[in-house]
């Protein structure tokens, strides 16, 4: 296929990234949360709207739900996304919008809260036995505002015995992944900021824990791809929160903002044996507050696909013998190429001779499906974060 091996063609066919149920939901920021004619009212439609995105990438088999956003007969959402040719993902726990958890949640310094919270995740787990899930993705909100105001050493403590608590209630086939966040919605400190801290928790509970890296989450400047890289070596790479920025956890389109980062990024991943890996879990974390949600994630997962193409183009050889000769420019030269290679008319042929449309995004806009849930989707309850 043109530029792309078979060797390439066949990692690509393998790529699998998961997108996120409330992607498809109406999401905002403090300023607004805008409403879309045709937006899901419940958590049958959002896997609807996600298995177009499948129906016409084929990058996209699964779905990962938000509890409680999600909540209902799991059984039936199980049957519901096998229908529509897709599976259940990751469980996300929610901990981030109960007044009880204004001061921490498995931080918090009343055991009772702190209670109320491992229950939470256990029964989030007790969703990922009816869905069939292996992920439990935990992102804590929880930090502080103003110095003095919280012990931090004694919040770090109370949450590995929380984490504890929550990790002896995996299957053996499950796992849990700690997402950090640098700042937001706390100000002055957070209990999980980096992937030092997740990593410290994580190493601390045992091999079914591990670190989940969200793009978005980093503070301005951070070599992110050098993040990924360690991680992968330490074995403790469990999956990644695909978005880009420009300023601080904007949430958009993986590959808008900062297409060359993402590529670096994908690069340390194939380097580091994470490519295709099932304990690598790609999903994408996002909200389309402006543009049409799911040609939004269609955007995103062929922006996903192109960069991992462009990734498996360096040529690695030339580039060892480079960085092994300290040529610094031939180096940087062997790497950019792949980068500059365009590689859209090499995939959109590949699409085709998978009997995919050549332009995915042409194809779902000429189906007239935004038109009919529009038309069929009145009344009710737009589904949001409900923040
Ligand atoms: C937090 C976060 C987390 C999700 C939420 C929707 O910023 O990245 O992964 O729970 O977004
Ligand atoms: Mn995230």
């Amino acid at each position: 296929m043109g530029i792309l091996s078979q060797d390439i063609l066949d990692q690509l066919e393998k790529q699998a990234i998961e997108l996120p149920s409330w992607a498809f939901g109406n999401s905002g920021t403090r300023f607004k949360v805008f409403g879309t004619p045709g937006t899901p009212r419940d958590p049958f439609e959002k896997i609807s709207d996600a298995a177009q995105v499948h129906k016409y990438t084929g990058l996209a088999p699964t779905v990962a739900l938000h509890i409680p956003w999600d909540m209902s007969n799991f059984s039936d959402l199980r049957k519901h996304a096998e229908d529509e040719g897709v599976e259940l993902g990751t469980i996300n726990s929610n901990t981030f919008q109960d007044d009880d958890y204004k001061f921490g949640a498995l931080t918090h310094e009343d055991a009772t809260i702190r209670t109320k919270a491992i229950d939470h995740h256990l029964a989030c787990i007790d969703v990922m036995d009816e869905t069939g899930s292996r992920d439990l993705k935990i992102w804590l909100a929880e930090g502080s505002n103003y110095p003095g105001q919280a012990d931090m050493r004694g919040r770090q403590d109370r949450l590995q015995e929380s984490l504890q608590k929550i990790y002896a209630r995996l299957g053996d086939d499950q796992r849990l992944v700690l997402e950090y966040k640098f700042f937001e919605p706390s100000f002055y400190h957070t209990d999980v900021p980096d992937w030092g801290t997740s990593y410290a928790q994580v190493a601390a509970l045992g091999d079914k824990a591990l670190v989940c890296l969200d793009t978005g989450h980093h503070a301005p400047g951070t070599n992110i791809e050098f993040i990924v890289m360690q991680l992968l070596r330490l074995g403790k790479l469990g999956s990644f929160d695909f978005n880009s920025r420009f300023y601080a956890d904007d949430d958009l389109i993986v590959g808008a903002a900062d297409p060359f980062q993402l590529f670096r990024i994908i690069f340390e991943v194939v380097r580091g044996g994470g490519l295709n890996n099932p304990d690598v879990q790609f999903m994408l974390d996002q909200c389309h507050n402006v543009e049409d949600k799911i040609p939004g994630q269609m955007r995103s997962v062929l922006n996903v696909q192109e960069m991992t193409a462009r990734a498996l183009l360096v040529d690695t050889e030339k580039l060892r013998a480079a960085q092994v000769s300290g040529d610094v420019l031939a180096a940087n030269q062997v790497f950019v190429d792949a980068f500059y290679t365009d590689v859209r008319p090499a995939l959109a042929e590949w699409r085709e001779s998978r009997g995919l449309a050549a332009d995915p995004m042409a194809a779902f806009a000429a189906s007239g499906y935004l038109d009919k849930v529009a038309a069929d989707r009145v009344g009710g309850q737009q589904a949001s974060w409900g923040a």
